[in-house]
């Protein structure tokens, strides 16, 4: 792996230290990210860092990169006009699994129907944090949030199984515990050629843990090393017990065209 200096010319060093609460792993997975970047030795200036609204989106304030930062819910949208107007850029969306899950989940669907050529990590602490915790889709069910008081009806949608559905090329799911597995999976999400989603299982002690009781920042971690489950073990649970547990692991990896791809064919053909 690389060094960590090689990662300082991506940080907006001035801009430290973060927002973010002690034990928040958004801190986590942004550092994951730009070692990716520097791994694979993707320069700044060809790197765009989209993010979007919520404690996740301060991400883009610590980069030393080209960075964008839309409204709540279209960061995939802005996403897709950034890399089609400059295809040669290295476009990452860097997303809550509130704005990307909920809001803006029928962006997440079609960039995946597309294929376009875009890397999106979703930090899924399973909740709102920077609105004050209220559930989110991603929300395990009986989930206690600021939203529901009396623990959460109704499944946690799970947003790899929708994208690799709708045909994004490499979808994968770590957590912050299992931090080089995320990385790894970030690194085959870069070298995709169409649409990647990574989701990283992240805590949020300050809402989504103090609410159910999880203990604090390590306490947290310590859960999701326990919670989250290889895909076959999952897949091999009980219907009633999965909503207790995260599967892990790469769900889909192939190479079919990008949209661009597709759409150059097109022109050709005409
Ligand atoms: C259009 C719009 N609706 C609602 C909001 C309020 N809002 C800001 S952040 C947020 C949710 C953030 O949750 P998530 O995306 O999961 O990120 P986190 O803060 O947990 O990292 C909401 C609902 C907004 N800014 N804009
Ligand atoms: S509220 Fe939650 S998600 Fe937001 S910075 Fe604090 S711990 Fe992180």
């Amino acid at each position: 792996m690389s060094a960590l200096s090689d990662i300082n010319q991506y940080l907006a060093g001035e801009k430290l230290p973060h927002l973010w609460c002690p034990g928040c792993g958004h801190g986590l997975i942004l550092k994951q990210m730009l070692l990716s970047l520097a791994e694979l030795k993707i320069p700044r200036e060809k790197t765009v860092l989209a993010s979007g609204i919520g404690c996740s989106g301060r991400a883009g304030d610590y980069v030393n990169l080209h960075r964008f930062q839309g409204t709540h819910g279209r960061t995939l949208a802005f996403a897709t006009g950034i890399h089609l107007s400059n295809p040669e850029l290295t476009v990452v969306c860097l997303m809550g699994d509130g704005d990307c899950g909920a809001i803006g989940l029928s962006h997440l669907i079609h960039a995946a129907r597309r294929n376009i050529s875009l890397t999106a990590i979703v930090a899924n602490n399973l909740n709102y944090g920077m609105t004050g915790g209220q559930y989110s889709s991603s929300t395990p069910e009986a989930s206690y949030t600021s939203t529901s008081r009396l623990g959460k009806a109704g499944d946690a949608l799970d947003l790899c199984r929708l994208a690799a559905e709708a045909g994004a090329d490499y979808v994968a799911r770590s957590t912050v515990y299992h931090i080089h597995e995320a990385q790894k999976f970030i690194l085959a999400a870069l070298r995709t050629k169409g649409f990647s989603l990574v989701e990283i299982m992240t805590p949020c002690p300050t809402y989504y843990g103090r609410y159910n009781k999880l203990g604090g920042a390590v306490d947290m971690v310590d859960w999701l090393k326990k919670r989250a489950v290889s895909i076959d073990r999952y897949n091999g649970m009980e219907k009633e017990e999965q909503p207790h547990y995260f599967w892990r692991g790469v769900l889909v990896q192939r190479d079919n065209p990008d949209f661009l791809t597709r759409y150059h064919r097109r022109m050709v053909s005409q």
